[in-house]
């Protein structure tokens, strides 16, 4: 393939040069993997994607992952390796490292965890490790977390004393590993929710005071999955203090709107929480990882993530995020920061104006959350008839969801990928048209019985029609990694 690409191109670009020979690579070995990375591009740009949690990495941070550093085992730290030959690696972490602390103004940056889950577990092992060193947790420290049984954590919370962790509810916009009951964070604590009001949507803050004093939790979780609305770090962390509680704040989906400044003051957790985790693919853009960030005093607990907690690191992983951090530590990156941010609450408005039910009536970040179960539908049909239509987003449960967590009453959308493609108000406008109309003309599907189904539905094929071909026009215009010329090595691809 790529002999005929360069033999066809008087002017080759380095991306599709470089992404052609990977793919052929790839294409020798086995040629249905390499068919099924190329469908994946072709899918990506068929669809245009508002999953909140979704972005679209630059070819550099892809590159930097793609390599022979995936062959390096390095478990330890820096300097502190149970493996020979790791001075790369070694130079690469560091550089991570002191890229991560920059772009966040952070005391300390530990750059190992797989994923925003496995960051969470460094974070909630580094606090355990330091209040409380008992002899029973360094005996199991070295044991895979989820083979410890049960007698041995009620033996460990015993020998603990206090380890209640308060997190925001699932239903609330919390995630799973904030305590969920089917997630180890509910084993290694006793677990304890806050949650919004079903009314407003809002997060009460001298509610959640209260709940401080009379819970008094070792750690006190922030961050969210879905909520929409700015949180006063600053003085909820000044609410920790007056218990004891160690403020640890999950920042997954808002770190590159906090890094771009788009987020900041008492908005921003890095000056004000004990631990900040995060994942790195998120608004910030970067490879599919996770993050730690510290104040100085639990450097030294949260560098021991791996072994204690975490697999060997994966370098080629951590190469990609010191790349994608100096992505972000740019002018061009503070802009599309803030643009993200706009073009949500543009969405949001456009939204409200065609009478669809959005949750707290707009956006402080790049979420917004609709109530579909307002129009008579459940999440799951909202996703799954938007789907039919070109548009990929996730169903998300409500506060006080009818439906439960499989089929939910909500709709999750996020503005990062579509910012990143460079779209702005006009094309949030006719999103948000286009979602108005697409949910307007949907109709739950009856059973045998005349009850009204919570999957199936009914979907004007003129709706979806139109729908399509709006899609397909603003895709034409927003082509996703415009270098790469899909039909070229469609029509060269061996198989
Ligand atoms: N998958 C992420 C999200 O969508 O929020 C969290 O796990």
């Amino acid at each position: 393939m790529l002999k005929e690409y360069l033999a066809a191109t008087p002017n080759p670009s380095t991306e599709m040069v470089a992404f052609t020979a990977n793919l052929e690579m790839v294409a020798r070995k086995n040629p249905q993997i390499a068919r099924l990375i190329l469908q994946e591009l072709i899918d990506q740009r068929s669809y245009l994607k508002l999953i909140a949690s979704e972005n679209y990495s630059s070819l550099s941070t892809q590159s930097a992952m793609g390599n022979f550093l995936t062959d390096k085992y390095a478990e330890g730290f820096v300097e502190n390796r149970f493996y020979a030959g790791c001075d790369n690696v070694d130079a690469i972490e560091r550089m991570a490292c002191d890229e991560a602390k920059k772009l966040f103004g952070a005391e300390h940056a530990y750059v190992q965890p797989h994923s925003g889950a496995d960051a969470n577990l460094v974070a909630f092992l580094a606090v355990l490790r330091k209040k409380i060193q008992t002899p029973m947790m360094d005996e199991l420290g070295q044991k895979n977390i989820l083979a410890i049984s049960k007698e041995e954590w009620d033996k460990i919370r015993a020998a603990m004393g206090n380890q209640r962790l308060l997190g925001m509810g699932l239903y609330s916009g919390g995630h799973l590993t904030h305590g969920y009951r089917h997630n180890v964070s509910a084993q290694l604590f006793e677990v304890y929710d806050y949650n919004v009001d079903e009314a407003t949507g809002l997060l009460n803050y001298e509610g959640l005071r209260k709940q401080l004093h009379e819970i008094k939790p070792l750690i006190f979780l922030l961050g969210f999955s879905a909520y929409t609305r700015n949180i006063d770090y600053a003085l909820l962390k000044k609410y920790a203090d007056e218990v004891g509680a160690v403020m640890v704040v999950d920042m997954a989906h808002f770190a590159g709107l906090v890094a771009g400044g788009a987020i900041s003051g008492d908005f921003n957790p890095v000056p004000h929480a004990d631990l900040v985790t995060t994942t790195t693919h998120k608004t910030l853009r970067g490879p599919r990882g996770g993050m730690v960030l510290c104040k100085q005093e639990y450097a030294e607990y949260v560098d021991k993530g791996c072994p204690h907690v975490l697999g060997g690191p994966l370098p080629h992983m951590i190469a990609a995020k010191a790349i994608a951090f100096g992505e972000a530590n740019t002018a061009e990156y503070k802009a599309y920061a803030k643009k993200v941010m706009e073009n949500a609450k543009i969405l949001a408005g456009a939204l409200v104006e065609k009478g669809v039910a959005v949750q707290t009536g707009g956006t402080d970040n790049h979420i917004v959350l609709v109530n579909v179960a307002k129009l008579g539908l459940t999440g799951r049909q909202g996703e799954s008839a938007l789907r039919e239509c070109g548009l990929t987003l996730n169903r998300n449960t409500l506060p006080g969801d009818i439906y439960g967590p499989w089929y939910t009453s909500g709709l999750r959308f996020g503005t990062p990928a579509t910012t990143s493609l460079g779209m702005g108000e006009e094309e949030m406008r006719e999103i948000a048209d286009i979602i108005a109309a697409t949910l307007q003309g949907i109709k739950p599907a009856l059973d045998k019985k005349g009850n009204k189904s919570k999957a199936k539905f009914i979907l004007d094929e003129g709706v979806k029609a139109a729908a399509r071909e709006r899609i397909h026009a603003l895709l034409g215009k927003f082509v996703l990694y415009p270098e790469i010329d899909v039909e070229f090595l469609r029509k060269h691809l061996i198989c």
